[in-house]
């Protein structure tokens, strides 16, 4: 296995494999007994459609021309592409290449990308020329300046200073098949408390988790997956997903943006069967399905996941969508899980579903350290045959997260009903979740303290009616100095180059921050007293 990462023990490996959870397939290989799958749709977009056929083509051409370039299989690269044909392309090239895509999210900006470019020293950034407000050749002109050893931004569209992805590209070429046990992409944690640590997913974990959570799912060659949310992140890319639904040989469909505006049209258009939401879109999604004159029809089953789904609204998914609701309660560093399709309606509603697979080993551990009896809540614990059994390159976060028995510590407060359905209630570390988007709070705070005019600062969550949660910044100013307000709070942030939706949503000053016996800031205090 790739240096820095920490593979599971041999006799649990040995275990995985002759019980089957793991195969010898690959991230990026072609099923040789499907004749008629190089004609069939594999991906939409608004403005494109590619058969498995054309797909398959240009992907062997792209690692062909990443090759000649001199991007070998080991080599990481920062993947930053809107969801669309491209993005699709590039994760096939890579994976047949046996080059590790680190999948940053969309709203990452020049912090984030320099962080992610340093951990995995990548060799390659792949962006797009513009999105939205953000041109990533300036983005990218940024990293440069910051790090080392980026030798390669490959930009799809005007590439500006740089190479267009579209100019990568040569006669195809045999490419040796990557061993399954290796590391094939890097996804990135939400749940851990400083900038996000790098996981490492392997090709034996993840197909498994792609077969599993298809067959979980009903996705088949007749799916229509519809990917509204960004497809880098876990959710849309891989339970099932994106790669999911191409595994299972169905049609991906993939909308720029998870608006009803975007993503209607494509409904009809495509008959998608299967989406997922976090929970934040879908109270948008009942509305406009009111109104739309769209055919909403073929939608069968519609995913939710990331953060807290109000029961209420998710008892509105039926009768307003006509499709079968799903809870999916899940984390980049592996354990899945979901509400099944024929479970009871109470499952459905109120809880976040039970484990992918049968080997996912569950502990949900109080707060005085003994395991939890079915309906008091704990910690959860888990690992299986998808979930990691180490951060990269991160000793010291791997020995408080992890058991020395190969149990990671999720960091959620979960209760298992009687019937083995979780219902995540809280979590135990410093995170913000705003609607499925996870924003560590120390990091906020570093940079909060990077403004001459802060002298200490907590981020912590206040209730949000939509999101769940909003981040709260409660500063304390340097004596004489004027109060900042809210928006040059944001607007020194955003100068830095931190991500949008890390900005803080409501800003305090206060006189002085509560502290623990042990001089640390308490945040239950601080956030009693905004309660308060
Ligand atoms: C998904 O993955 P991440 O890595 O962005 O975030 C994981 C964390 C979990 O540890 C939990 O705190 C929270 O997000 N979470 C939920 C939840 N699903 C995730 N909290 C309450 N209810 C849920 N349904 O967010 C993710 C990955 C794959 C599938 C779905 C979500």
């Amino acid at each position: 296995m790739l240096e820095g990462c920490i593979s599971w023990p041999e006799s649990v490996a040995a275990r995985y494999r002759t019980e089957g959870y793991w195969t010898g397939e690959v991230l990026g290989d072609r099923p040789d007994d499907d004749a008629g799958r190089h004609a069939r749709t594999a991906v939409i977009t608004p403005d494109r459609t590619l058969t498995y056929g054309e797909l398959d083509l240009a992907a062997d051409r792209l690692a062909a021309g990443l090759r000649a370039r001199g991007i070998a299989a080991g080599d990481r690269i920062v993947v930053q592409l809107p969801n669309g044909a491209d993005m699709v392309v590039v994760c096939l090239a890579l994976f047949r290449l046996g080059a590790l895509p680190v999948f940053a999210l969309p709203a990452h900006r020049a912090v984030e990308i320099t962080h992610l470019v340093e951990a995995s020293e990548a060799v390659a950034y792949v962006c797009a020329d513009r999105v939205l407000d953000c041109d990533h050749r300036e983005l990218a002109r940024q990293v440069l300046v910051r790090t080392v050893g980026l030798a390669h931004v490959l930009v799809a569209g005007d590439p500006g200073p740089f190479t267009a992805l579209a100019d990568v590209d040569a006669d195809p070429v045999p490419l040796s098949a990557p061993d399954p046990a290796d590391v094939a992409l890097f996804l990135l944690s939400g749940g851990t408390s400083g900038p996000p640590k790098l996981i490492p997913r392997t090709h034996a974990d993840y197909t498994y988790q792609l077969r599993a959570s298809a067959r979980l799912c009903g996705v088949g060659r007749d799916s229509r997956y519809l990917c509204a949310l960004p497809m880098g992140h876990n959710f849309a890319l891989a339970c099932p997903g994106v790669l999911g639904t191409l595994r299972a040989g169905g049609t991906a469909v993939l909308a720029p943006a998870p608006t009803p505006e975007e993503c209607f049209p494509l409904i009809e258009r495509a008959s998608v069967t299967v989406t997922s939401l976090v929970p934040p879109l879908v109270p948008l999604w009942l509305e406009a399905a009111e109104w739309t004159d769209g055919d909403l029809s073929s939608l069968a089953l519609l995913q939710v996941g990331g953060s807290r789904l109000d029961p209420a609204t998710a008892k509105q998914v039926p009768d307003r969508l006509g499709c079968t609701l799903q809870q999916v309660y899940g984390m980049a560093e592996g354990l899945l899980n979901f509400t099944r399709p024929d479970d009871p309606e109470e499952v459905i509603l109120h809880t976040q579903g039970r484990p992918l697979s049968p080997a996912d080993e569950l502990r949900v551990i109080r707060e005085d350290g003994v395991d939890a009896a079915p309906g008091e809540v704990g910690e959860l614990y888990t690992r299986g045959p998808y979930t990691l059994r180490g951060y990269y390159r991160a000793a010291e976060r791997n020995r408080t997260r992890f058991t020395e028995d190969g149990y990671y510590r999720t960091g959620d407060l979960v209760r298992r009903t009687p019937a083995g359905d979780l219902e995540v209630v809280g979590r135990t570390n410093d995170v913000v979740n705003r609607g499925g988007e996870k924003v560590p709070c120390q990091e906020v705070e570093e940079h909060l303290l990077a403004d001459p005019r802060i002298v200490a600062a907590a981020v912590v969550a206040l209730p949000h009616p939509l999101m769940g949660e909003q981040t709260c910044a409660c500063v304390v100013v340097r004596g004489g100095e004027p109060e900042p307000t809210l928006r040059q709070v944001q607007a020194s942030l955003r100068e830095r180059g931190v991500a949008a939706y890390k900005l803080p949503d409501r800003l305090v000053v206060l006189p002085r921050l509560p502290l623990t016996g042990v001089g640390k800031v308490d945040k239950r205090a601080v956030r009693d007293s905004l309660a308060g």
